[in-house]
């Protein structure tokens, strides 16, 4: 079959053919523009709660690694949202070299990577692919990562990459907590969008952290050694699996506080 990817073949240019809502109101990444967010005195303050011990796995999925957590004490509320979003699995998106490779940009400036916490609404649907066909039922929480000192709370997930270079492969990771990735202030910007993936479901309230973490270019170069490949095939290294951003069309970004 032929597969979406990030290649010339395969890349976000071409999603639209098998995935229409590609050009759909309300996609993702896009570009934040400061100056032009509007402060909302409705919304409150982020609050998140991870248990460490619902970490359960590492995965090469053949677009990115991800690590994903068990159901459990995992929430996010608050910020933007109603009720309680629990926390299915975090990724990343990164680039060629340290100077571009996250989806958001903020001024038209790329970060060389991007965190995205995943949360589905556990109030209101029984599971994250349900909740992905409805307008509330994600919140991705976007985290900037910008090269220059080592990041100790990354090395483990970066530890971890030799284990599982080849696509589809997958390795325990167990007594993690992804809240130790996170800046230390929670300000953010917010606003309604899509995966950045195919299936690009019109499902998630992005909620864009100001604050960067610090990523070391040794740790970023661990990320470009994984593969999009599997075993057996020509080596393609994992690198540009970034969307660009979208049209904002009739959309507003929120900013908090
Ligand atoms: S992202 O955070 O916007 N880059 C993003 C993109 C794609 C998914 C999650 C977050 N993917 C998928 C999961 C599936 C899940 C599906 C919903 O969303 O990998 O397992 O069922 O259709
Ligand atoms: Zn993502």
């Amino acid at each position: 079959a032929h597969d979406w990817g990030y290649g010339h073949h395969n890349g976000p240019s071409t999603w639209s053919k098998s995935f229409p809502i590609a050009d759909g109101p309300r996609q993702s990444p896009i570009n934040i523009v400061p100056d032009q967010a509007q402060h909302d005195p409705s919304l409150k303050p982020l609050s998140i709660k991870y248990d460490p011990s619902t970490a359960n796995g590492i995965l090469n999925n053949g677009h990115s690694v991800q690590v994903s957590f068990a159901d459990g004490d995992n929430s996010l509320t608050g910020g933007p949202v109603q009720g309680t979003y629990r926390l299915a699995q975090f990724h990343f998106h990164w680039g060629s070299t340290d100077h571009h490779g996250s989806e958001h940009t903020i001024h038209g400036k790329p970060f060389a990577a991007e965190l995205h916490l995943v949360h589905w609404n556990a109030d209101k649907y029984a599971n994250m692919a349900e909740a992905a066909k409805n307008p509330d039922g994600l919140a991705v929480v976007g985290v900037f990562l910008q090269v220059g000192s080592s990041n100790p709370q990354l090395q483990p997930v970066v530890d971890a990459m030799a284990d599982i270079q080849n696509m589809g492969t997958q390795h325990t990771f167990s007594n993690f907590n992804p809240s130790t990735l996170l800046p230390n202030s929670l300000d953010y910007w917010t606003y309604d969008g899509s995966l950045t993936t195919p299936p690009l479901l019109e499902s998630v309230t992005w909620i864009v952290l100001k604050e960067h973490i610090s990523v070391s270019h040794e740790q970023m170069a661990k990320f470009r050694s994984l593969l999009f490949t599997k075993e057996g095939q020509h080596p393609c290294h994992m690198q540009n699996n970034f969307r660009p951003p979208q049209p904002l069309k009739d959309r507003k970004v929120r900013v908090y506080p």
